[in-house]
């Protein structure tokens, strides 16, 4: 179990699995291994379409190697499947189950990340104890093809401003625009098809973290 304090430095590259980038002959696992090699600090394991069993057999999967890399392992939404795998936390929507159902299920020991999408479902968050939020969606996406008005980088900015936990961001962040999405003082960043639909994930992830060390040595 990662210690809450250390949070803030373990979201800097966030990936956000998502099967329909994993090409022929490959798993999701050799994917995400990959990526961890490039230096992901956390894995979110996001699975809208599989089986309960199937869900369950992967995120295991994802667990184990996330535990032995000392990556953080996060499910999202189903906080059943986060607990039966013992994943270090979930990443809950404003759809899915109200966070303190989520705690008082989990224990105070969990991380729980939520997104949100404007200041009142922030400090709505944080009320709740959310342990860290993320501001979504920064740039359009179709990765997730029902998304809300893109926050911008300056509508960002904002909401970075006042947060008063740990903060992400996700929605169309690609190693274009990266480096201005470190700069609003964001603690990371989430990014599903950049890295999951590289042709090489370990390339795509180091070249990630090289303009977040950029970015902090410029602030
Ligand atoms: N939530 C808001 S945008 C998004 C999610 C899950 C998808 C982000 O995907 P990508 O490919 O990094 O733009
Ligand atoms: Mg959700």
């Amino acid at each position: 179990m990662t210690t809450k304090s250390a949070l803030s430095s373990k979201l800097a590259l966030y990936l956000v699995t998502d099967n329909r980038f994993v090409p022929e002959g490959k798993s999701l696992k050799d994917v995400v291994e990959s990526a961890i090699r490039g230096g992901v600090t956390a894995v979110q394991y996001r699975e809208k379409e599989a089986s309960t069993r199937k869900m369950i057999e992967e995120a295991g999967e994802l667990r184990n190697l996330c535990r032995s890399c000392e990556v953080l392992f996060l499910v999202n939404d189903r906080v059943d499947v986060a607990l039966a795998v013992e994943a270090d936390g979930v990443h809950l929507g404003q759809d899915d189950m109200p966070l303190h159902l989520a705690r008082k299920i989990l224990g105070s020991g969990a991380i729980i990340g939520i997104t949100v999408h404007n200041d009142l479902e922030r400090r709505a968050a944080e009320q709740n104890g959310a342990d860290y939020v993320s501001f979504a969606p920064v740039f359009a996406t179709s990765t997730k093809p029902d998304h809300q008005t893109p926050l911008g980088i300056s509508g960002l900015e904002q909401l970075v401003r006042a947060a008063t936990v740990p903060s992400v961001a996700i929605g169309g962040i690609n190693l274009d625009n990266v480096e201005e999405v470190y700069k609003t003082g964001v603690d990371g960043v989430c990014v599903v098809s950049a890295i999951m639909g590289a042709t090489d994930p370990e390339l795509a992830a180091q070249a990630f973290l090289e303009r977040y060390n950029r970015a902090r040595a410029h602030h």
